[in-house]
């Protein structure tokens, strides 16, 4: 990449291992590709300012291994020309968003980093980040610091701008919009009013899906990056070899030409996301509680378990697939089994503790979705409820402090001192935070996830082998 023709024109917020294994190289490729190199990621750090820290000294350039078959050869990419700790430095981000050759904002901040309020699905105004936000201190929170950059780009005149979700959500885009004007329309009305006609005429919000597993990066993953390159990589990713973006053009101006890396312009993404959330995603959450209930460590030694792989099969075919129309191109039970195979890869190390983490946040895209699309019709979601079964117990048994959750404390506030399944699958019903009251109060889920969570408590593998045998 001839990196002196290099000009910043994207400002990615969420720099984490996943961003740098997907976004940063799509959008290298298809600069390679089209020879337009106005597309320099300056990317902002969000929690943690590790990543920053990481790339500064190696002036943004970082490697991406491919792990398992098919892969392609270590690669350095270069298109981050900047890393920033958003936690540090806001007002530099409020000015990177502002910049007027930004024409395209990027996210990956995950479920939890957009502040939805779960029992309105908008902006959760009661976060004490939001509120500070709102209240103009240097902003924390990703869709803070998005209205800020695109509050001072109205202001300057500075020209039209998209914002591109690419995170695990269904309508991602959507949301987004409807979280940015949520937050502009709670400034002060004087600020409020142009804001949101400016936004209107200036900010579209195109829905992504994308797919690439990433896992976490390890102290082994650099040492052999080093026997490779000769060179230390601190900011190094691993990641399958698989990656795929399937993207609404729904540009307010200039953007990457990502079709000519691989990726699908569609106008079809809300069932491309439907279908990797309730499939892939749903799958992965499943393989996760199951393998953490019975001592695997990895998402390919849970899915190297017969049982297992059975119970994910039957999720994704009897209690997913009829509940979604898949988009034109996508063969179901193709799909299906590639997601498998892509689980087995065993150089991956994709850790099931790492996959299970968030489970509050995740399982009611991934989960409740197909539970109430199955309810509605009248089917019992069998397999879906056994994945949300294992998932409550994986939460009463794993001690508050130790569950990677951010409503690990209410979570927790819930539970009786005895925790069987009588007693934790309905405290954790009653938290609205995750089932509303419709789902909590129906008798039919109720009993499957009593049965399954049942099973796993008293009988553990062997219980559910059989059962799995049996049914
Ligand atoms: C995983 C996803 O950690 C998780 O929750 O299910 O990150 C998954 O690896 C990606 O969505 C794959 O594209």
């Amino acid at each position: 990449m001839p990196r002196e023709k290099l000009r910043p024109g994207i400002v990615h917020l969420g720099l984490g291992a996943f961003a740098r294994a997907h976004t940063a190289v799509f959008t290298e490729n298809a600069m390679l590709a089209s020879g337009d190199f106005n597309w320099g990621i300056t990317g902002v750090t969000q929690r943690s300012d590790t990543v920053a820290r990481q790339l500064a000294p190696q002036d943004g350039l970082f490697t991406v291994t491919e792990r398992g078959s098919g892969s392609a050869p270590l690669r350095v990419v270069s298109s981050i020309v900047e890393a920033i700790s958003g936690k540090d430095n806001p007002g530099t981000v409020v000015d990177r968003i502002a910049d007027p050759p930004t024409s395209v904002i990027t996210l990956t901040i995950t479920e939890k980093g957009y502040r939805i309020d779960p029992r309105t699905g908008t902006l959760n105004t009661a976060d004490e980040q939001v509120r500070a936000d709102l209240a103009g201190e240097p902003p924390q929170t990703a869709i803070g610091q998005i209205v800020r950059g695109l509050q001072q780009r109205a202001r300057a005149d500075a020209g039209p701008v998209t914002v591109v979700s690419c995170d695990n959500l269904p309508g991602n885009g959507e949301l987004t919009g409807r979280l940015v004007r949520a937050f502009a329309a709670s400034l002060p009305a004087a600020e409020a009013r142009p804001l949101l006609a400016w936004l209107e005429a200036n900010v579209t919000f195109p829905n992504t899906m994308v797919d690439r597993m990433v896992p976490v990066t390890t102290a082994g993953d650099l040492d052999a990056v080093e026997r490779e390159l000769g060179l230390r990589d601190e900011a190094a990713v691993v990641a399958e070899p698989f990656l795929q973006w399937v993207i609404e053009d729904n540009f307010a101006s200039r953007r990457p030409r990502w079709e000519d890396a691989g990726a699908l312009f569609s106008t079809d993404v809300a069932a491309w996301e439907a279908a990797k959330l309730r499939l892939l995603n749903a799958s992965h959450s499943m393989l996760a509680y199951l393998g953490l209930a019975a001592g695997k460590t990895t998402i390919s030694d849970a899915v190297a378990e017969d049982a297992f792989r059975t119970v994910c099969s039957r999720m994704m075919k009897e209690d997913a697939l009829p509940t979604i129309s898949l988009p034109e191109g996508l063969d179901g039970d193709r799909y299906c089994a590639q997601v498998l195979s892509r689980f087995a890869n065993p150089a991956l190390g994709h850790t099931a503790a790492k996959v299970g983490s968030d489970g509050s946040q995740k399982i009611g895209l991934r989960l409740l979705s197909t539970v109430r699309g199955n309810l509605d019709a009248g089917r019992e979601p069998r397999w879906a409820a056994l994945a949300v079964a294992a998932w409550m117990r994986h939460v009463a048994t794993t001690p508050a402090e130790r569950l990677d959750d951010p409503l690990s404390a209410e979570l927790h506030g819930a539970f009786p001192a005895t925790r069987t399944a009588a007693t934790v699958v309905p405290a954790l019903l009653d938290c609205r935070s995750i089932f509303d009251g419709e789902l909590a109060a129906d008798a039919v889920f109720a009993g499957l996830l009593t049965h399954w969570y049942g099973i796993i408590d008293t009988h553990g593998l062997d219980g559910l082998r059989k059962e799995i045998n049996h049914g």
